[in-house]
């Protein structure tokens, strides 16, 4: 029978080393907790990183490695830490991501890297042309592996590969600056089908292929000399009901069963019945704008003082490769502002910022984002933004107010959010303040249309639309073969 074999950089889970033992526990971020589901609940094997570099490992536990993978699905991929630093924090995050996000100060382009990303890009394609057989559905996740499509279709002509990049294409101008853009075009176009979160994603990369590469394009397909390759948008979902259950069980915890930061947020509660929490939960990454949003909700303060001690911003930043100067200096100057904003207003009884950086375990998120009256996500580019979606999924009496910048591919299919530029502080005062003031009425309006739409096109169905899809264009492959 065949199977679906997923591959991504990091595997949906991760190991590491604590006291000569190993300790599985689940990755985070967005494409590890958004396939999951799909992954528990399909035929399928899951190639990727464990997060631990072969030097990490002792001799003796790298069998238990590879068996605590295989209980769950999955296969690793042994990195060491040259390649780990050439492909992942070299080429992956210095290059790929800063320009594919329009952060071209930041964008890298050294040779030795990119040699890197060739060579583990074949790696995992190795890996899984050993796990291949005929019939078989091949899935190949982000941007760290855009080279893998093609180096598989050069072993398995007939191959079905589908590639997903859940990070935003840039437009052409800006693509067109990377050396290697045309090898990097051609790795994508091994694929069959190529999905991105939004029309635009999916615009600004056929537009590359017929500037940079020649090919025809029509309309969303690009006709190759030998096969058709089609290019859709997938918006991502979430695990809805995972996040719906999780929020209504929350709200069934007896006194003992909540948790310290449950009871912290219940304090506030209590301490200033009227006062309103306001939730950011991000990777600390410099996309993400929170160092916008702190300058926004300062400039609020500034010019709305009527709001001091009415309402607190519960900050969490989850570390995030910080391996990489940028997100350095980025942690430093976020710690600086949380420092001075909080000395600048701070009253004997109040802080305006709760301020973590850390990961939190999955209980924690849903005590945030039930406890929290408005979420304010403010990223300057972003692929899609879960964080958004999950928010309006928990609140689950349909209050709540979300704060969303237009930079996010979720804001595309999130109308009844209160949508923002992430550079217009004026704009964003003004939302907060629409927020704080919105009637419960209204509230419940919006969060019952956002709730319907999230519901409906949850991650389950993302990931059949995107398979249904990647079956079909096979199906069109054979007959363009016998014309
Ligand atoms: P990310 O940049 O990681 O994903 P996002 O979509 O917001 O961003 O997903 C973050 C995920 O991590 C969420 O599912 C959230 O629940 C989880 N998470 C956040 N903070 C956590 C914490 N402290 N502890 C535990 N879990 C935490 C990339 C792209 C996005 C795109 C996704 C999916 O950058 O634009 O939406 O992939 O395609």
């Amino acid at each position: 029978m065949s199977k679906t074999i997923i591959i991504s950089n990091r595997l949906p889970l991760q190991i590491s080393l604590e006291n000569d033992d190993l300790k599985v526990s689940p990755s985070v971020g967005g494409l590890a907790t958004g396939l999951k589901s799909f992954h528990r609940d399909g035929d399928s094997i899951w190639i990727g990183w464990t997060g631990l570099t072969e030097e990490e490992i002792p001799e003796h536990l790298k069998e238990d490695v590879k068996e605590k993978a295989k209980e769950e699905a999955c296969i690793s991929v042994n990195l060491n830490q040259e390649e780990l630093d050439g492909f992942y924090y070299g080429f992956s995050n210095r290059t790929i991501w800063p320009l594919f996000h329009y952060f071209m100060e930041f964008t890298e382009a050294d040779k030795e890297h990119w040699e890197t990303y060739k060579r583990v890009n074949q790696k995992y394609a190795d890996i899984i042309l050993e796990h291949y057989e005929d019939g078989d559905h091949i899935w190949v996740h982000d941007y760290q592996l855009l080279l893998v499509p093609n180096m598989i279709r050069e072993q398995q002509p007939d191959a079905i590969i589908g590639f997903f990049n859940h990070i935003p294409f840039p437009s052409y101008e800006v693509f067109r600056t990377l050396p290697w853009r045309e090898e990097v075009l051609k790795g994508m176009l091994g694929a069959d089908l190529i999905g991105f979160h939004t029309y635009d994603y999916e615009r600004h990369f056929l537009s590359s292929v017929s500037r940079i590469l020649r090919h025809q394009v029509d309309f969303n397909e690009v006709a190759l000399p030998d096969r058709i390759v089609k290019v859709d948008s997938f918006p991502m979902g979430i695990d809805y009901n995972k996040f719906e259950s999780a929020a209504l069980n929350h709200f069934e915890n007896t006194a003992e069963e909540q948790s310290e930061l449950q009871r912290r947020l219940d304090h506030h509660l209590e301490a200033t019945p009227d006062a309103k929490l306001i939730l950011s939960i991000d990777r600390l990454d410099y996309t993400k704008g929170i160092a916008n949003r702190l300058r926004a909700f300062e400039y609020f303060l500034d010019n709305s003082p009527r709001y001091i001690e009415k309402i607190r911003l519960v900050m969490l930043a989850v570390p995030s490769r910080s391996n990489v100067p940028q997100y350095q200096r980025l942690k430093r100057e976020i710690d600086e502002l949380v420092g001075r904003i909080n000395g600048k207003f701070s009253t004997v009884s109040w802080t305006p910022i709760w301020y973590f950086y850390r990961s939190m375990p999955f209980e924690n998120l849903i005590d945030l984002y039930t406890s929290c009256d408005i979420a304010l996500l403010t990223p300057i580019r972003d692929g899609m933004n879960l964080v958004a979606k999950e928010y309006v999924a928990t609140r689950t009496n349909h209050t709540g107010v979300l704060i969303l910048s237009e930079m996010a591919g979720a804001a595309q299919e999130m109308n009844e959010a209160l949508i923002i530029n992430p550079n217009n502080f004026d704009q964003i005062a003004g939302a907060i303040e629409q927020a704080i003031n919105m009637p419960e009425e209204e509230q419940m309006q919006r969060m019952k249309m956002l709730q319907k739409r999230l519901k409906r096109y949850s991650v389950e169905k993302w990931a059949q639309d995107f398979m249904k899809t990647l079956r079909n264009t096979k199906a069109n492959r054979d007959s363009f073969k016998s014309i």
